[in-house]
């Protein structure tokens, strides 16, 4: 990209697009539907502080937390940018706890998280929307669960939009990592990050609140992030609870994202369709990799819409050494 010169995410789409010869242009036009619908969420996002829209909506999503009025907004956006539409055959949705079906003769297959972090809205920290799209494996009609619970190393994209001090959207179709700064004054998402590969690392973020409800393997992981210990990294600790920024940071600046599973729930907090792998699948991309601890989170098949999984995501390296920690204390102990 020369210097000055604007790329409009429309126009990348489309010189991507021109890489598959065979390409009808229906996935180009959905990735137009995703960008837009995050355009009208970062306008709802930007004024939250000064309509009424803060607040709780009195409703409570499926994983039983009170959502946020802009929770409500940003999947029903999402949602009504693309049912209509015929190139999505079914959604599935953080705030949905069944499949949301779409259009019979959909090619597609759309996975979101609406507005992941939103617990820090009234806090005026940055918060994200994360998506994955799939080809669909049902051979027609309106898609169904078996279409949203594939692997994410069968990604056809992912990507996020960062609602923070600009909003940014960075998205892969798996020709590398490009990210878009949208220019709110003509309302287009302009191409800023090129070909983004994860530098050597600076940062770790972790909630060390949860310590001692770690495995002994985590515990001597975070230890050794922290600096302690042989050939310890020297890391500075970044930690903002939401994960999308704390995930893009990492992305640009270097650096490994933790949500550890605990003794008690092994399985963590964070989900596997509409977080951790598609986030995954970005930190590949980039040059960077996404473990439970134990396996690969890309290779995992999901066995349904909610399921969480614990996540050691960024680079190579330090991703390693949270394996290598995990087997040498935590399962040599069970064997
Ligand atoms: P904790 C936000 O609620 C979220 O789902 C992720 O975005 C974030 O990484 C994580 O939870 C923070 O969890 O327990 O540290 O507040």
């Amino acid at each position: 990209m020369q210097r000055g010169e604007l790329v409009t995410i429309e126009q990348h789409i489309l010189a991507l697009q021109s890489l598959h010869p065979g390409a009808t242009g229906e996935f180009t036009s959905l990735l137009y539907d995703i960008a837009l619908a995050t355009k009208v969420i970062a306008r709802e996002v930007n004024r939250a502080g000064l309509g009424n829209i803060l607040g709780w909506a009195g409703l409570e999503n499926i994983q039983g937390e009170a959502v946020r009025k802009l929770d409500v907004l940003a999947n029903e956006t999402i949602i009504r940018m693309n049912e209509p539409t015929g190139r999505v055959c079914v959604m599935a949705s953080e705030e949905a706890e069944e499949v949301i079906p779409a259009h019979p003769r959909g090619k597609y297959v759309l996975i979101f998280d609406p507005l992941d972090g939103s617990s820090n809205i009234d806090y005026n920290v940055s918060i994200g929307t994360i998506f994955a799209i799939y080809r669909r494996k049902s051979l027609s009609g309106v898609g169904i669960l078996a279409d949203c619970l594939q692997p994410g190393k069968d990604l056809l994209a992912a990507g996020y939009v960062v609602y923070g001090s600009s909003t940014m959207l960075v998205y892969s179709t798996g020709s590398g990592v490009f990210g878009f700064t949208l220019d709110p004054s003509v309302g287009e998402f302009l191409l800023s990050h090129s070909q983004v590969q994860m530098p050597a690392p600076q940062y770790y973020s972790v909630n060390h609140a949860n310590l001692r409800r770690w495995t002994r393997g985590v515990q001597e992981y975070v230890r050794w992030l922290r600096g302690d210990g042989e050939g310890a990294p020297k890391l500075s600790e970044r930690y903002i609870g939401s994960m999308v920024a704390d995930f893009h940071r990492n992305l640009l600046a270097g650096g490994v994202f933790l949500y550890p599973g605990e003794v008690n729930k092994p399985q963590g907090k964070l989900r596997l369709l509409y977080e951790a792998a598609p986030l995954g699948f970005l930190a590949q991309q980039a040059g960077g990799r996404a473990s439970t601890g134990l396996q690969d989170i890309l290779s995992i098949t999901p066995t349904s819409l909610h399921q969480r999984v614990p996540v050691f995501i960024g680079d190579r390296e330090l991703v390693a050494t949270a394996e290598a920690m995990i087997r040498q204390h935590d399962l040599a102990r069970t064997s």
